[in-house]
């Protein structure tokens, strides 16, 4: 079991960046071992409990100084099944150094080894801000318009993928699996067979992924989308990103649909099936029943007095809807003007990715939007939009959660949202608040019982906000049942043990680069569009 203080500790999660910045001085610091370097053997079976689990992500987490995860949920539900593994956790430290690593650096704590890589400014832009960032993540939000690609971003993308592959292949046994998360290290499998190795490799792509039509403008797209395939299971949010990905590699690329799940082209097979992320929910509405001592919650409950909370938490990107949705505020406070003066609108965003120019036009619009509201709008002593861009621990998000009467979750799109989850897990079942949730958002999938709005029609959700703060004690605590339940059942660790099941599962039946034919019981075989 966890300490409660190690299951509390909260710090700004950017769960696509997988984690926060840690520091990563200090004792545990070694360079490699030479003899350590025993990778490209060939594949072994994983025994459940005898293989080791290796998770590699954007941004490694290492427990501080005093043993503590400094850590979101994702790093909680890793951990776990990293100690169950004993496990090795390899990524970026978040350090630009003058010289690229050639070698991790490892760090040993309890039953987990992290192994973390410093990367140069050149790398830090071209493969995190340009191409990542600049290029990936507005094309998989369906932002074409916003994607910037360029030649250099991408060729600096495929360089940190091949220094990682590089790196971690020292390390690597022959019966380690792999799980490799999100849109930064796509390649990463592809880099690691190219170097002989063999093991089960997994992927979970935390954000949308796009139909083939969208993905197609980004230039190299087919390229992308091959590397995939050296992937044995492919993780989605949804079934809908699932099927996105089976599309594009059937019609870009010609592969073969197979049954279940699966795609093959080229003796290569991948299966590709959702596992949408759970929060870890007992530990979010515990937080929440004992926030209430919190100066944070008591002072915003002691300024609400009678008014009725309705609340917003996201990183500040533009894939949220932070400005559409103060709009759509506003057109519920021009729609109810017996509503001025009895709601208040908290909108947190932290500041994310400073350094994209995106963000800061972003950061700009919704400052703008907010004080045209408040300007308009507020009269002395009520300011309908309170806006703050700190983070806050899970206790302090989980107090104002279970004080606010509506949750507003209107990003226009988004991989999962586990604020959504997180709204929902924090309420009083006595006397719950409602969720307004956008169509757009993986989670809208799992919660039907939310008010599911388009994001992008003002009039819809200034409907649905007035819609919930008239709802009926028995209205609201019937949608709020159905909803915990469904997330109490659907949680974080079932998430991981699903992935890591299946991973198994596939792995151990057909790894990727052994499957010379397509299956014959292939449901929809389907030929190449070229
Ligand atoms: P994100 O885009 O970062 O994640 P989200 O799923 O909402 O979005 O996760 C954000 C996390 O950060 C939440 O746990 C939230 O509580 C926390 N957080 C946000 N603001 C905070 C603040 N001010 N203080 C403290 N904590 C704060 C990406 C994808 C999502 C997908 C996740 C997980 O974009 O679609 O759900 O990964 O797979």
């Amino acid at each position: 079991m966890r300490s409660r203080n190690e299951q509390t500790s909260r710090a700004l999660f950017d769960m696509s960046m997988i984690l926060n910045p840690t520091g990563v001085q200090g004792a545990g610091l070694r360079e490699l071992d030479r003899t350590q370097r025993g990778a490209f053997a060939n594949k072994v079976l994983v025994r459940p409990g005898a293989a080791r689990l290796v998770v590699v992500s954007n941004r490694v987490t290492i427990p501080d100084a005093s043993g503590k995860a400094v850590a979101g949920g994702l790093a909680v539900a890793l951990k776990e099944a990293l100690e169950a593994h004993k496990g090795l956790w390899f990524g970026w430290s978040g350090r630009v150094a003058v010289r690229p690593s050639t070698q991790p650096q490892i760090i040993d704590k309890g039953a987990v080894q992290y192994a973390v890589m410093d990367l140069t400014a050149q790398d830090r832009q071209e493969y995190y801000s340009g191409f990542a960032n600049r290029a990936l993540w507005p094309i998989m939000h369906y932002r074409i318009g916003l994607s910037e690609f360029s030649r250099a971003d991408y060729a600096g993308y495929q360089r940190v993928n091949r220094a990682f592959a590089h790196a971690l292949a020292q390390l690597l046994r022959p019966d380690d699996f792999i799980w490799v998360h999100d849109y930064h290290l796509m390649p990463l499998a592809s880099e690691l067979r190219a170097l002989g190795v063999t093991n089960s490799i997994g992927y979970f792509h935390h954000i949308p992924w796009p139909a083939p039509e969208v993905l197609g403008v980004l230039p190299g797209c087919s390229k992308l989308l091959r590397v995939m395939l050296d992937y044995d299971l492919i993780g989605t949010q949804t079934e809908r990103d699932a099927d996105n990905l089976r599309r594009g590699l059937i019609e870009e690329l010609g592969a073969f649909a197979i049954r279940p799940h699966g795609v093959a082209l080229d003796g290569k097979r991948t299966r590709v099936k959702a596992f949408p992320i759970g929060i870890d929910y007992e530990a979010f509405a515990g937080a929440a029943e004992k926030s209430g001592a919190h100066r944070l919650v008591r002072q915003t409950q002691r300024s609400l007095g009678e008014r009725s909370l309705i609340m917003s938490v996201d990183r500040l990107d533009y894939s949220k809807g932070i400005p559409e949705r103060m709009e759509a505020f506003e057109r519920f406070l021009l729609a109810n003007p017996d509503q001025c003066g009895r709601v208040t609108f908290l909108q947190i965003a932290p500041t994310s990715r400073s350094e994209v120019p995106e963000y800061a036009l972003l950061s700009r619009a919704v400052n703008q939007t907010l004080g045209r509201i408040n300007g308009d709008k507020g009269e002395p002593g009520w300011i309908p939009i309170q806006y703050v861009t700190s983070a806050y621990s899970r206790n302090v998000l989980a107090g104002l959660f279970r004080i606010a009467r509506v949750g507003l979750v209107t990003p226009l799109r988004d991989g999962m949202n586990l604020v959504a989850k997180e709204f929902v897990a924090a309420q009083n079942p006595k006397d719950p608040g409602v969720l307004i949730l956008s169509r757009f958002a993986g989670v809208a999938q799992q919660l039907p019982q939310a008010l599911i709005v388009n994001p992008n029609d003002k009039f819809e959700v200034a409907d649905a906000i007035r819609r919930a703060l008239d709802m009926s004690l028995e209205e609201r605590c019937a949608r709020w049942s159905a909803m915990a339940g469904t997330l109490r059942r659907w949680d974080v660790r079932w998430w991981s043990s699903a992935f890591l099941r299946d991973l198994r599962h596939y792995g151990q039946n057909g790894a990727a680069q052994h499957v010379a034919e397509p299956d014959q019981d292939a449901a929809s075989s389907q030929s190449a569009k070229s």
